[in-house]
């Protein structure tokens, strides 16, 4: 029987006979991910452990490129080039983690970290962010580390990144081991050249609250919570099916009714989350009022106002045309 295990015990565990000699640069890529079927809720908060599994399509070449170099002193993060203070958030955060692989106490790392998704615009997920850094780290030190490993440290940082070290569709397996070690994702089979995903910008703000207080709110205190789980065992089949029968309206209705039903759970939180703007109703009534006119379009939403729609190649112009400004990605073309 395994108990829980501390997020330095896993890292020990996973590093047991990998070499602590870092070279003088680790650098990698990692994609974001939009979650089709939405992980909302841990079991375990220490290690990111989540209630239910996860279903994900990666965005190519809009990610995160992070380079690392051992530095002594404190950590220096460079985020798009602008040197960050130490006591600001994401610096902290960052040390947090890399605390986790530190060989001496105090010795530093310098990280340059550039994402190419709009994070003013709010879709700057720390996915992408500490799969880069887990990636970075793998190239640093040299450990050629199992995809499967590498999830699992991913997903020490951020549970969204453990979905986000593969490009194409990628489902991450909630796992019932107390220590996490059966956590992790890996990818599907299955390919969807013609799949397409839609940025659309509505509100560039800061959020009122983040997704980790959020998720954690929801769990305790919404009476919709306890349905969620069967929601998400039954889209998760949905989209299985779907992706493997390249059913594009069966793909978008599972997608959208389950982005729908997470948001539900945390409207009905106490206090209530409701990251919707009057914008971001006007705009699904737009995707709904498309699609009335036979354009199949659907959306899914994050923890954030703004929307990304899912459509095929064949009707890009006609998204276009209707969404003026949207940012186009093709995950797998
Ligand atoms: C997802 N989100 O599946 C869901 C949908 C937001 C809404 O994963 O606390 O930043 O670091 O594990 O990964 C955002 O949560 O949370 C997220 P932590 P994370 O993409």
């Amino acid at each position: 029987m395994s108990r829980t295990l501390s997020p330095r015990d896993v890292v020990r565990r996973i590093l047991a006979d990998r070499s602590s000699d870092a070279g003088d640069v680790g650098q990698a890529f990692a994609p974001a991910n939009i979650a089709l079927c939405k992980y909302w809720g841990k079991r375990d908060e220490t290690l990111n452990l989540p209630v239910t599994s996860s279903l994900s399509v990666s965005l190519g070449l809009l990610g995160s490129t992070c380079q690392l170099r051992p530095c002594g002193g404190p950590d220096q993060v460079t985020l798009a080039g602008e040197r960050l203070a130490a006591d600001h958030p994401f610096v902290q955060r960052l040390s947090a983690f890399l605390d986790l692989f530190r060989v001496e106490a105090g010795q530093g790392y310098a990280v340059d970290a550039v994402n190419s998704i709009p994070t003013a615009a709010g879709f700057a997920s720390s996915a992408s962010g500490f799969a880069s850094i887990v990636l970075a780290l793998d190239n640093l030190y040299g450990w050629q580390l199992p995809p499967r490993d590498l999830s699992i440290l991913a997903r020490l940082g951020s549970g969204s990144a453990s979905r986000s070290l593969w490009q194409g569709f990628v489902e991450w397996h909630a796992g019932r081991s107390p220590d996490g070690m059966d956590c992790h994702a890996e990818p599907l089979a299955a390919t969807w050249t013609d799949l397409r995903v839609g940025l659309l910008v509505l509100e560039a703000g800061k959020k009122p609250i983040g997704s980790r207080a959020a998720m954690k709110r929801t769990r305790e205190t919404s009476p919709c919570y306890a349905t969620w789980p069967d929601t998400v065992a039954a889209d998760m089949a949905e989209l299985k099916a779907a992706i493997n029968t390249q059913d594009f309206e069966r793909l978008g209705e599972t997608a959208e009714s389950n982005a729908l039903a997470m948001h539900a759970t945390m409207i009905t939180a106490r206090p209530p989350v409701l990251y919707w703007k009057p914008e971001s109703v006007a705009a699904m009534h737009r995707v709904w009022e498309a699609r009335r006119d036979g354009l199949a379009v659907y959306f899914t939403m994050d923890a954030g106002p703004n929307l990304k729609l899912l459509f095929t190649a064949s009707d890009e112009g006609a998204v276009r045309e209707r969404f003026p400004g949207i940012r186009v990605t093709a995950p797998q073309a």
